[in-house]
Formats: C-alpha cells, sequence, structure tokens
C-alpha cells in the first residue's frame, strides 16, 4: 500500500499509524477461521496470572501463540503479502526482515489485557525507529473490547521495565497513561508501531472473544544482537527476498489468495 508523505511523517513523529483499512473480508474471514482452528486443537495458551507472575488465573484469559507460523501456512504465508510487505519498507527502509508473529486473543467478560511495553525492551535494536509491529484487528477492536493503546511520542525515551504479575512470561513498563491513545479499528485495520512505542491493550468487557495478529519487522541492518523468537527470519525485501521460496519453497507473494481460499475451505470442511 503506497503512503503518503503525511503518513509517513506521522510513524517518524508519533511512532505510530493506523490503517483502518487494510486487510478484506475474504483475508479478515480467514485469519477468524485460522484462530478458531488454534482454539480447537489447544494451541492458545492463557498467560494470565492470578497477579503473582506465576499461577494461572482461574478468572482471567490472555490468550498466545507466539509464533504461529510453524502451525499454520497461513500466518506462514501473511508477511509475504505484497501491500505489508509494501506499507512497511516504506516506514522501516529495505531490507526489511520478519522478526516474529504472535496472536492474542481475548475471549469475551473475561479476556484480560497485556499490560504497557515497548517491543524495543525485548528486541534491543539500536534505532527503535527501524523495527515496528504491524497489528491486525482481526475483529472490531474498540475502547469496549480492550483495543490497542499507544503512547505518541514514546519511542525517543526507553523506560525502565520489570516482571509483569499479571503474565507469566511478560515485561512491563509505568509510562504516563494519561498520554495514551486508544486505537479503535474496524477487523481487517491494522496499527504500525515502532519497537520503541509503549503500548498495551485492556480487558475485553464485551461478550464477543477479540483477537489481535501482531507481525513483527526489522531493518536488517538492526539485527546484530536481537534476540532470537523465530527460527526462520525470512527476507521479504532486498536481493535475498524471494517472495517465501528461500525459507519454505512456496511463492507466498505470488499464491495469496490460494492460501486464503484453501484456508477458509479446510475451515468450512470441518
Ligand atoms: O494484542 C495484545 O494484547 C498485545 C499485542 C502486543 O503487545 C504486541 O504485539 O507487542
Amino acid at each position: 500500500m503506497k503512503l503518503s508523505d503525511a503518513q509517513i511523517q506521522q510513524f517518524y513523529e508519533q511512532g505510530y499509524l493506523a490503517l483502518p483499512e487494510f486487510w478484506d473480508k475474504t483475508e479478515v474471514a480467514a485469519m477468524q477461521a485460522e484462530i478458531e482452528r488454534f482454539k480447537q486443537i489447544g494451541l492458545l495458551r492463557n498467560v494470565a496470572t492470578d497477579g503473582d507472575g506465576k499461577t494461572h488465573s482461574s478468572t482471567k484469559a490472555n490468550l498466545q501463540l507466539c509464533p504461529m507460523s510453524p502451525h499454520s501456512e497461513f500466518y506462514r504465508a501473511m508477511p509475504f503479502v505484497p501491500k505489508v510487505v509494501e506499507t512497511v519498507s516504506q516506514l522501516i527502509g529495505d531490507p526489511v526482515v520478519l522478526h516474529l508473529d504472535q496472536v492474542f486473543l481475548k475471549p469475551g467478560l473475561h479476556g484480560s489485557g497485556t499490560n504497557w511495553h515497548q517491543d524495543n525492551a525485548y528486541f534491543k535494536i539500536p534505532n527503535p525507529l527501524r523495527g515496528t509491529a504491524l497489528w491486525t484487528a482481526v475483529h472490531d477492536a474498540t475502547l469496549a473490547n480492550g483495543t490497542i493503546h499507544v503512547i505518541p511520542g514514546s519511542f525517543r525515551q526507553a523506560y525502565e521495565h520489570s516482571r509483569d504479575p499479571e503474565s507469566d512470561h511478560h515485561i512491563r513498563c509505568y509510562p504516563p497513561e494519561d498520554q495514551a491513545v486508544p486505537v479503535e479499528l474496524p477487523a481487517g485495520g491494522v496499527v504500525l508501531f515502532a519497537y520503541g512505542t509503549a503500548h498495551c491493550t485492556r480487558g475485553n468487557t464485551t461478550a464477543k472473544e477479540r483477537a489481535g495478529v501482531a507481525l513483527h519487522f526489522l531493518n536488517a541492518d538492526q539485527m546484530q544482537n536481537t534476540s532470537g523468537f523465530m527460527a526462520v527470519r525470512p527476507y521479504l525485501t532486498g536481493t535475498e527476498a524471494s517472495g517465501g521460496v528461500n525459507e519454505y519453497g512456496v511463492d507466498y507473494a505470488r499464491t495469496w489468495n490460494h492460501v486464503v481460499s484453501r484456508t477458509l475451505e479446510v475451515q468450512s470442511a470441518n
């Protein structure tokens, strides 16, 4: 997707950019179907705790799968989609490398949020604007169901992080919450936020579940010393990019529409 100069400037100055119309209805249906399959086969893990960072909560649920790509052709293919690659490349520059993929699902009424953090507290890249998440609202993401919140401009400061007692493995920070901006999105909308941008999600107070899929990308010049969450880190632009052929033997950049159709067919047959 070609971005305007104003959109690129917004990312550089505020550290985030929302694109409410990104994925179409069929793509969103396939995302939902694949997450339903994850649920059915028990791949989503509740990372919410009772507040001691260890004992899993009996009343709250923050269901996570990280990474998704080893379990799903659909999510393996998603980062290679040309509109993803073009959008990310305009914000962090080439060569773009996929760093991580994950999903969080908040069940209705007892879905809990993911506390404030900067992704760069995990990833530690030298320039926190040269890595970005692309967070997709798999269902409509609203204030009531705890959509993502960001703190504009927060990439300029690295906040201190400590163990998050409400999660069994996350860390969190305590940024100035009065500066937080909620990003409401229709299903299929995305928000890109730099690795340095402080963000969180809130609890889901509605009866319907809500999922968010995050793909994380960095510029290859930032790769040294980054922690290795994924065994495979495909190049998405530059001379080493192959649309997925080098890593998976499939040109996902060209066959995305087939992957989407196949995903929907498999789920409707079950
Ligand atoms: O969707 C969520 O709950 C959190 C997503 C997130 O924090 C991230 O991708 O870094």
